[in-house]
């Protein structure tokens, strides 16, 4: 057998990124017939280790009351790249994904930066259930349980000063743990999000840690995500490993991907669509065929839409 060295690699067989972007669009379209076929776990494969957290956790005046996705959906439909770039490769690519020891860092324009182990930065407070409404801006949704402590308290504790404008949210950039970042036509890696620091303060938004009172499963973005109910999901970044308060607006990943398709802002907003598709309605999980009404903020108008006063709706921010 011939070992070829990569200079003999040809450009011609190096996959164009316009073929690779297609191949993912059919990737996600196969995904989601299978999921319409009601057979979203892929036979063969091994249970995933499921961790009661540890109590007690709060029941939250915040849920919604909407019928709650099946476990299956919420952990065999993802997005996140780091492990694949298809729905079903998540749960099966991060499977082994290690989150212990973890640390997370709060560093900029505060009064206490500080590095932390993940046990210790969620000591201090107490576990809420947070039922929300997850609106992806590719048009899926569905309602999950998420398990978390409120953002606002967390930033109360490091507390800003009063350069902070923006908080940006850092998460874990490491080849060896997460397969697709040796791919650098996939995404600027690391994942970055951002907030504004008033944003971030509103008490719906929060640093999630676990899904149906268990540990968060890797492909959901174990250890810690954020999940910003009235945003599309993209602004929840997985796997968080750093806090920065900062005087400038974040740079957030997909934005700096494809700035013409994706703002900094991301706020589920049904009369502006996306480039290439409506956002006027949605498709609820399983029924991927099936759409219902995108409501403004994603349902949550009356909480947010104090927030942004000063800016043109119309406009996809
Ligand atoms: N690090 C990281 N975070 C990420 C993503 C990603 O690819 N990488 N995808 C985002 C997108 S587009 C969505 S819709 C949500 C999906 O979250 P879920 O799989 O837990 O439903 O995660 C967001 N957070
Ligand atoms: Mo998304």
């Amino acid at each position: 057998m011939v070992i070829r060295k990569a200079s003999d690699v040809r450009s011609s067989e190096i996959t164009p990124k316009s073929v690779y972007l297609r191949r993912r669009e059919f990737l996600q379209a196969s995904a989601a017939a299978l999921v319409a076929a009601g057979c979203s776990a892929l036979p063969g494969l091994e249970a995933q280790t499921r961790i009661k957290l540890k109590g007690p956790i709060k029941k939250s005046s915040f849920s919604t009351t909407e019928k709650v996705n099946l476990y299956e959906h919420v952990t065999g439909y993802n997005n996140f790249y780091e492990f694949g770039t298809g729905k079903d490769e998540p749960k099966v690519n991060a499977r082994n994904f290690r989150t212990t020891p973890w640390t997370l860092e709060v560093e900029g324009h505060v009064a206490k930066p500080a590095t932390y182990q993940l046990e210790d930065f969620i000591k201090p407070f107490a576990l809420e259930e947070r039922i929300y409404r997850m609106r992806c801006v590719e048009a899926w949704s569905m309602v999950i349980p998420w398990v978390g402590i409120p953002l606002k308290d967390v930033i109360d504790r490091v507390q800003p000063t009063g350069k902070a404008q923006f908080v940006e949210f850092v998460t874990l950039h490491d080849v060896g743990r997460m397969p697709m970042q040796r791919r650098e036509d996939v995404l600027d890696w690391p994942y970055v999000e951002g907030l504004r620091l008033d944003e971030a303060k509103h008490p719906l938004a929060l640093l999630a840690v676990g899904i149906y009172d268990e540990v968060m499963p890797p492909q959901n973005g174990a250890p810690i995500r954020l999940v910003v109910p009235w945003k599309y999901g993209f602004k929840g970044g997985k796997s968080i490993v750093k806090m920065r308060f900062v005087d400038r607006q974040p740079r957030n990943t997909w934005q700096v991907m494809q700035p013409s398709e994706y703002g900094f802002y991301a706020n589920v907003n049904p009369n502006v669509d996306h480039p290439r598709w409506s956002q006027a309605r949605e498709r609820r999980l399983p029924d991927l065929l099936a759409t219902t009404r995108t409501q403004m903020f994603n349902g949550y108008a009356d909480q947010v839409a104090s927030l942004y006063s000063g800016l043109d709706l119309r406009k996809n921010y």
